[in-house]
């Protein structure tokens, strides 16, 4: 099995499947192509991914070119470990917030690009503070149903999809507070960083 990633600082998409292959202690080979190299990024990503995209993961003889179509065949290769709840609602619902997560959030994505390690001051647009009020009230909802301390219980793949959140929260200092949250959301965004796996990725990044 071979994860194709982009650099470790910017990549959001590469990080989320890393992070939930990671989870499965499966053996992989891990491939980096550095992004914003303009003369060699385009042709390497090309040479492993046909969309041009990353992340890609080689496995069974196929190229799997998206993040969510990635960790959702982590989950069935390896259900041992979790990345979906057991339950079919809560099952349901952590798909449905990985994939909001997977197309939406446009505003909060462009100005609050993913900058691993930086501390950077910005006052956010409406429409990126309305993408983070309804973060918030979607990740009380699901905590509020599971009882935490992920958001449906144990550490899955909707949590891995909302990593890349919790670290532009860090860097651009977004006080959650300010959007509803009552302190359980800036728990959560906060416990997410403090997974083996995500720490594991920070210290390549
Ligand atoms: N929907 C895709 C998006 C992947 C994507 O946009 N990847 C970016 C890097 S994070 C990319 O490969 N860009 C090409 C480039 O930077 O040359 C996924 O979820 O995997």
């Amino acid at each position: 099995m071979e994860l194709v990633i982009g650099t470790k600082r910017w990549s959001t998409w590469s990080m989320r499947p890393w992070l939930a292959l990671k989870r499965t202690g499966a053996p992989f080979v891990e491939t980096l192509v550095q992004l914003r190299e303009v003369e060699t990024s385009t042709v390497e990503i090309r040479r492993h991914s046909p969309s041009g995209l990353v992340p890609a993961l080689k496995d069974a003889g196929v190229v799997i070119g998206d993040s969510l179509a990635i960790c959702e065949y982590l989950a069935e290769r390896f259900p041992e470990a979790g990345l979906w709840p057991a339950d079919p609602v809560d099952r349901a619902l952590a798909r449905a917030a990985a994939a909001e997560m997977h197309s939406g959030f446009g505003a909060l994505r462009r100005e609050c690009p993913m900058d691993l390690g930086q501390r950077i001051e910005l006052t956010l647009s409406e429409d990126a503070e309305k993408d983070v009020r309804r973060i918030v009230a979607l990740w009380l909802e699901l905590l509020d149903r599971s009882g935490g301390p992920f958001l449906l219980g144990g550490w899955g793949n909707v949590d891995a999809f909302f990593t890349p959140v919790a670290t532009r929260f860090e860097t651009y200092g977004v006080d959650l507070k300010n959007y509803g949250d009552d302190g359980r959301g800036e728990a959560y965004w906060k416990g997410l960083l403090q997974k083996p796996e995500y720490l594991a990725w920070l210290a390549e990044a």
